[in-house]
């Protein structure tokens, strides 16, 4: 296929690395030539065409942070709180991380996965090619091998490439309430051995916060991961500063997430490290925080930032790549062409990906065709998706 008069939002580069009159030659799931349409090679120039007409075309989106397979929901906690029930009045009533963790253990595989895929569909609305998927509601180890089960196979039911993360460390169940370390050693420890030998585990993550674990435990998790070849991130400074940070950029790790009171030390230590930042601000919203990521900081150290929605029935019941790119840019001052590249050129980054997320040869032939003549509008506007066609392995 051959798409011709597009807009080309490239994310090679500076900024967009925009091509006004660009062509893209796709053969079989990869790109074989992006660039200006006057200097397209002859050998492509007999391929089925498809004109665009001049609209925008940007690599397919990939939201590199999410909790999409879960059980039950938390909608009833919403109205109760905005109803002015404080927060012990709705932990007593069951709500709350453990009324998910309930539900979701409660919940058998094909259940599971038919109250993710609208979810799902909602983000394959806008084109995402690439989702990542995290377990820590069953946070016992058939419940986690079950999460992770379903999350292989929402890749095989939908056209996405799903890279699946094991969240042990999330919370302490209520069986194991007032014992972390116990939990560590006993649960999350044998559950992470258990997934790997099963293959269903790309990435080892962790809830480092006085709500859920400390470093030390989260260093013990990245120990077994580092034991077994799995690179890591971290849910990392997102209500206070434990110095998750700097520990995810002690392992390498590949992203620290949430970082809204990251400090200048943490992000030297990942611009050190290479490690990619993931703003949610979908959780930010929800929660309504007020200490924004450093967004300036992050910037100027070179630290790629990445946006994700954060799929999650607490915090984050978001399902809008389009809304968290607006949210980065209204809430915390980003641009709207950092928004893009944060999902999409460095969204591939936090998931160790180099092949898509881009418009070059050799990445795979994952685009998207928006209605919209410029990519600011992609960030600009609120609650409304342009998508005109989604392009997946290279096939309409
Ligand atoms: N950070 C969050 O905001 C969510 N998990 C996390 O690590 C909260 C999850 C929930 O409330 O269900
Ligand atoms: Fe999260």
């Amino acid at each position: 296929m051959l798409l011709t008069q597009a807009t080309l939002a490239t994310m090679e580069g500076e900024g967009y690395g925009l091509v006004p009159d660009g062509a893209v030659a796709m053969e079989g799931e990869r790109i074989a030539w992006a660039g200006p349409s006057a200097d397209l090679p002859a050998r492509f120039a007999a391929m089925e065409r498809r004109e665009m007409g001049g609209r925008l075309v940007t690599p397919a989106f990939i939201d590199c942070h999410t909790h999409i397979v879960s059980g039950g929901d938390r909608a009833r906690e919403f109205e109760m709180r905005l109803e002015g029930a404080s927060y012990e009045e709705v932990a007593r009533a069951g709500g709350g991380i453990v009324s998910t963790v309930r539900a979701t253990r409660e919940a058998d595989e094909e259940s599971l996965l038919a109250q993710a895929l609208p979810r799902v569909d909602a983000l394959l609305a806008e084109g995402v090619a690439v989702l990542e998927i995290k377990s820590g509601y069953g946070l016992d180890t058939d419940t986690e091998l079950r999460m992770l089960r379903v999350a292989r196979r929402i890749g095989q039911e939908r056209p996405v490439r799903v890279l699946t993360t094991f969240l042990g460390a999330h919370a302490v169940p209520p069986e194991y309430e007032g014992r972390p370390d116990a939990y560590i050693d006993e649960v999350c420890i044998p559950a992470l051995r258990a997934a790997q030998a099963e293959g269903l585990v790309d990435a080892v993550d962790g809830f480092c916060e006085g709500i859920a674990f400390q470093p030390d435990q989260i260093a013990r998790v990245f120990d077994v991961a580092r034991e077994l070849g799995l690179p890591v991130k971290l849910h990392a400074e997102q209500l206070s500063n434990l110095g998750g940070a700097k520990l995810a950029a002690r392992y390498g790790a590949l992203s620290a997430d949430h970082i809204e009171y990251l400090d200048e030390d943490g992000v030297e230590a990942m611009a050190r490290a290479g490690t990619t930042a993931v703003i949610l601000p979908g959780a930010f919203y929800t929660l309504r925080e007020t200490q924004a990521p450093p967004i300036e900081s992050l910037r100027r150290h070179g630290v790629p930032m990445a946006l994700a929605t954060d799929v999650n029935p607490g915090s984050s019941p978001l399902t809008s790549l389009l809304l968290a790119m607006n949210m980065g840019c209204t809430l915390f001052r980003m641009t709207p062409a950092e928004a893009l590249a944060g999902v999409t050129v460095n969204a591939a980054r936090a998931l160790g990906l180099s092949d898509t997320g881009r418009i070059a040869e050799g990445c795979r032939a994952d685009l998207s065709v928006w209605n919209v003549a410029q990519p600011a509008e992609l960030s600009y506007r609120i609650g409304f998706n342009p998508l005109h066609a989604r392009i997946y392995g290279g096939r309409a």
